[in-house]
């Protein structure tokens, strides 16, 4: 049986992190760019893979089982704009991992990050101590619907602390670490570097440089990134907004 979601929110649009804007709308955004959302398998389940004795996998059918939450929330991307009263609701991070992960941790491991996987190929970092914030949530609905192809069917993490590409769409596999794993080293990748942590409230915009130092040049790719991701919509077409 489900019972009714525990409320809570974070942010509220009324202050915004250090240089973020608000957006109208909430638009599909990210390195899918152009492409369609991808197809959710009829048995869709995340993959749990890593430090844990034996890998195993969560049926949507599973997360039913655990408490759940309703969260208001802001999404702030990192190339700038923010997101504001985004109502998601779903099962807290930190109840996944404490019911289901840790106890088929091996014994032997100290996890110390995350990767998170989703079925279109984005991977996201995070720290074990950051994905276990109490506003990490595994999110299946938003605004009292469930989550559509552009905002991540059939689940995504949400983690509204950090810049949104932390937030996994579609999501598909969590592997679980005991170090960082190597950042990767195209010319984009070190171009838009990630920070380890990506906190917005500290401007962890870039992995190397002052968050002020980058805004700009962040700030110049979401109108052409929001509009290849608009052409992959899945929903009616909207006017992009810029
Ligand atoms: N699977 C997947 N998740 C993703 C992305 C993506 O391209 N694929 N983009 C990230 C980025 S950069 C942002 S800002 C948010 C945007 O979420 P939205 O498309 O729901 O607005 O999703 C994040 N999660
Ligand atoms: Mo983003």
């Amino acid at each position: 049986m489900t019972s009714a979601p525990t409320v809570s929110s974070v942010g509220h649009g009324l202050r915004l992190p250090p240089g973020q804007r608000p957006v109208t709308g909430f638009p599909r955004f990210g390195t899918h760019l152009h492409h369609p959302p991808p197809a959710v398998p009829a048995d869709h389940a995340i993959e749990v893979r890593g430090a844990v004795r034996a890998g195993f996998t969560v049926p949507l059918a599973g997360l039913a089982q655990l408490p759940r939450r309703e969260l208001t929330a802001d999404l702030h991307c990192v190339a700038g704009w923010s997101a504001v009263d985004l109502r998601w609701e779903g099962v807290p991070f930190a109840s996944f991992w404490r019911e289901l992960i840790a106890p088929a941790l091996d014994p032997d491991a100290t996890v110390s990050h995350l990767v998170f996987r989703g079925l279109d190929g984005h991977r996201s970092v995070a720290t074990l101590e950051d994905a276990l914030d109490d506003d990490v949530l595994l999110a299946e609905n938003l605004d009292g619907r469930p989550l559509d192809g552009d905002h991540g069917a059939p689940v995504r993490l949400v983690s509204p602390r950090q810049y949104g590409y932390v937030s996994t769409k579609h999501l598909r596999r969590i592997e679980v670490l005991t170090a960082r794993p190597e950042p990767r080293t195209s010319l984009t990748d070190r171009l838009i570097e990630e920070h380890p942590r990506a906190r917005v409230w500290e401007e962890e915009r870039h992995g190397s440089l002052p968050g002020p130092w980058v805004r700009p040049f962040y700030r110049a790719l979401i109108p052409p990134i929001r509009a290849l991701c608009a052409l992959g919509r899945s929903g009616p077409r909207e006017a992009v907004e810029q």
